[in-house]
């Protein structure tokens, strides 16, 4: 019934761990580095014609790229692409349509990383103006995100006729979670192709004499903030709708899981400005209103942490366990599908916690652009996101391929050495950047500031990278080798529905109608981000020249 379905999802999660092991194994290069180690010299001699890597910054760039850019955007369409007909108990409608978002974005991926391997994009996955990349990464981006458009529009179709033939039917929990991620990720991504479009391409191809950096970064962080709950939603859509059946358990609150994602499409867009404390062209005011909006978006991730947990207990109680806490280790633990979701989870407490830190504006002005915001987004999209991810696709890899996993003991040891390796590497960024100021993004290998007083912490830093590096390669041979084997699953592997512990509660109407939540979305946006972006437009400075860094 879903062949096709399996077919694209398979080239969406295959590209994806490509892009995940090309970006991630430049992870343990850049901690090396740090650490005076520098082989990129050595790996630049691996090239085959201008195609190498041959500096720290170009390193750094394909590995943003790639991880959080390829890696996320891929997974998470072909995860839709296999979620959301089996939640609607319906095929997807127009398929064309999504065949063609997998063409346009393998088109893109493809334009976007050859100037990345040749050195012509070292811009980092930020991309800031005044630095300068070749034109075809900017189009190569823009084709990736149209691409992940138009597979959100072959959903909306599905859905526009599953609501057609279902009147009065709630939307089943999975699939309207996924759908409101894509919607949020339409409106979110109007910021950065505008910035592409408008700011980036006439100046890279000289019809401006310049451009305007401040106005850039604001559409940048328009899209760059919700950026990172469009990786955290899928997560989460697992974290809800399907961790708790593979604990054994049931969904505590289906009504507090929907708000939460009707809360997330609210307020993930209008909070940009947090990324941008220290820009001096952007009023002290809306900092402020943005700093407010970003701790209103800490309630989702609250409601989360209670909710997920009490479904955990469900099924953790229902697997035996009793008293206070003795329900954790009943828990699935041996299974690595469970064991990565869980311990991404445990990670994500820490993330979040220094989120809410970077969200300060005071604190912000001591870690802003120090070693601690990549100890914190490594503890984010690198664990909750990621380690999630690794846990899905030990059940999904099998459910597409028919393939038993190779080996559930390997897939632990992956999601054990992740936890501990991330635990390091992000412990020593967060005090080498709180403590001492060391800056993130900086060749500190062959920086005359680094003090000796560093070296613990770089060191350990390094460490955890390296654990990280062994951990990548588990899950990467765990991978290939179920998909290469000829063991075949004995029972078809299904995707984990989790039934929500009270349906006897229903769901308030408000809770399955887009209009109220879409009209505050957009009020919201215009309200915060609005009037800045109209001073910002009508004083518009198109005089950066540019800068091309090698
Ligand atoms: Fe962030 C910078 C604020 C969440 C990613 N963030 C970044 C950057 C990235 C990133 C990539 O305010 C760097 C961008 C760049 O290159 O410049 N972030 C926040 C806040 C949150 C937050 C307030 N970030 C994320 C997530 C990300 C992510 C999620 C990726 C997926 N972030 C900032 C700010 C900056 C920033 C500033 C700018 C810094 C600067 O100066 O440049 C919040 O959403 C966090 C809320 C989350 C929680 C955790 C809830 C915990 C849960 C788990 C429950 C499980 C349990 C375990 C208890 C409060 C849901 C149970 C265990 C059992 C055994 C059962």
């Amino acid at each position: 019934m879903y062949k096709s379905e399996n077919r694209m999802t398979a080239w969406f999660i295959g590209i994806a761990m490509v892009a995940l092991f090309i970006g991630g194994s430049m992870g343990p290069l850049q901690k090396l580095e740090h650490v005076g180690i520098n082989w990129y010299p050595a790996l630049s001699r691996l090239g085959v014609g201008s195609v190498r890597i041959s500096t720290y910054y170009q390193g750094l760039t394909a590995h943003g790229v790639l991880n959080a850019l390829v890696w996320t955007t891929f997974f998470i369409v072909g995860f839709f692409t296999y979620a959301i007909p089996r939640s609607l108990n319906k095929p997807l409608t127009h398929r064309r349509v999504n065949q063609i978002a997998l063409i346009m974005m393998i088109v893109g991926l493809v334009m976007a990383a050859i100037p990345i391997l040749t050195g012509l994009a070292s811009v980092l996955y930020t991309f800031y103006p005044p630095m300068k990349a070749n034109v075809f990464f900017y189009l190569g981006l823009v084709l990736v995100v149209v691409g992940s458009w138009v597979a959100g529009w072959g959903f909306y179709l599905t859905y526009w006729r599953w609501r057609k033939d279902n009147p009065g039917e709630k939307t089943p929990f999975i699939a309207l979670a996924s759908i409101i991620t894509m919607v949020m990720w339409q409106i979110a991504t109007l910021g950065v192709a505008v910035e592409i479009l408008f700011l980036i391409i006439p100046w890279v191809l000289g019809w401006t004499d310049g451009t305007d950096p401040q106005l850039a970064r604001t559409f940048f962080w328009f899209t760059g903030h919700p950026l990172v709950y469009f990786w955290l939603l899928p997560a989460y859509v697992s974290w809800y709708g399907m961790l708790p059946k593979q604990a054994g358990g049931k969904l505590f609150s289906e009504q507090l899981a929907r708000l939460v994602f009707w809360l997330f499409l609210v307020l993930s867009i209008p909070v940009g400005f947090h990324h941008q404390f220290v820009d001096p062209g952007v009023p002290a005011g809306w900092k402020a209103i943005h700093a407010v909006l970003t701790y209103a978006l800490f309630l989702p991730s609250m409601l989360t942490a209670f909710t997920v947990v009490a479904s955990l207990e469900v099924g953790g109680r229902a697997r035996g366990g009793t008293g206070l806490l003795g329900w954790i280790p009943k828990l699935p633990w041996g299974n690595p599908s469970y064991a990565a979701q869980n311990l991404a989870m445990i990670l994500f407490v820490f993330g979040g916690i220094g989120g809410l830190t970077n969200a300060s504006y005071n604190l912000n002005l001591a870690v802003h652009n120090t070693a601690w915001v990549p100890g914190h987004f490594h503890l984010t999209v690198g664990s909750a996101v990621t380690l999630t991810f690794m846990g899905v696709a030990y059940w999904l890899v099998p459910a597409i391929s028919g393939k038993q996993l190779f080996s559930r003991r390997m897939g632990l040891w992956q999601a054990w050495t992740w936890f501990v390796g991330m635990l390091l590497m992000s412990n020593g960024l967060h005090i080498l950047g709180l403590n001492f100021g060391a800056p993130r993004r900086s060749a500190l290998g062959a920086a005359p500031y680094v003090d000796p007083s560093w070296n613990p912490m770089q060191i350990e830093a390094a460490i955890g990278g390296i654990i990280l590096g062994i951990s990548g390669l588990l899950f990467f041979g765990n991978i290939l080798a179920t998909a290469l084997s000829r063991k075949r699953v004995e029972t078809p592997v299904e995707m984990p529905i989790a039934e929500p512990l009270h349906p006897e509660y229903g769901t308030p109407a408000w809770l399955d109608n887009w209009r109220p939540w879409l009209v505050t979305t957009i009020l919201l946006i215009l309200v915060a981000y609005g009037p800045v972006l109209v001073s910002m437009i009508s004083n518009i400075n198109l005089t950066s020249p540019g800068a091309v860094i090698r």
